[in-house]
């Protein structure tokens, strides 16, 4: 599965160029222009697993600061500042990662 399986490669190019330049990456915003905020958590959680590079289960801060380049290869990286800010919205239980249930809550919040 692929993620232009689940969202329309048009959205996903609209959500991108919304967060060109550097530090302006706001992930509400992308979820919504990428077509995200209107999937189903099942679809959400098929999106999480094609994100989580490494099929660990989880999205690590590490893999995070690639978010967008999962979605385009010539993307750009997040900086620490978007990295740390993602992370502190999604990791509800503090471990440090992002798990399937908790990006689907921050998606749908
Ligand atoms: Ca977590």
């Amino acid at each position: 599965m692929s993620l232009t399986d689940i969202l329309s490669a048009s959205d996903i190019a609209a959500a991108l160029r919304e967060c060109q330049a550097p530090d302006s990456f706001n992930f509400k915003k992308f979820f919504q222009t990428c077509g995200l905020t209107k999937k189903t958590a099942t679809q959400v959680k098929d999106v999480f697993r094609i994100l989580d590079n490494d099929q660990s289960g989880f999205i690590e801060e590490e893999e995070l600061k690639f978010f967008l380049q999962r979605f385009e290869a010539s993307a750009r990286e997040l900086s620490s500042t978007e990295t740390r800010e993602f992370m502190a919205a999604a990791d509800h239980d503090r471990d440090g990662k992002i798990g399937a249930d908790e990006f689907q809550e921050l998606v749908h919040s």
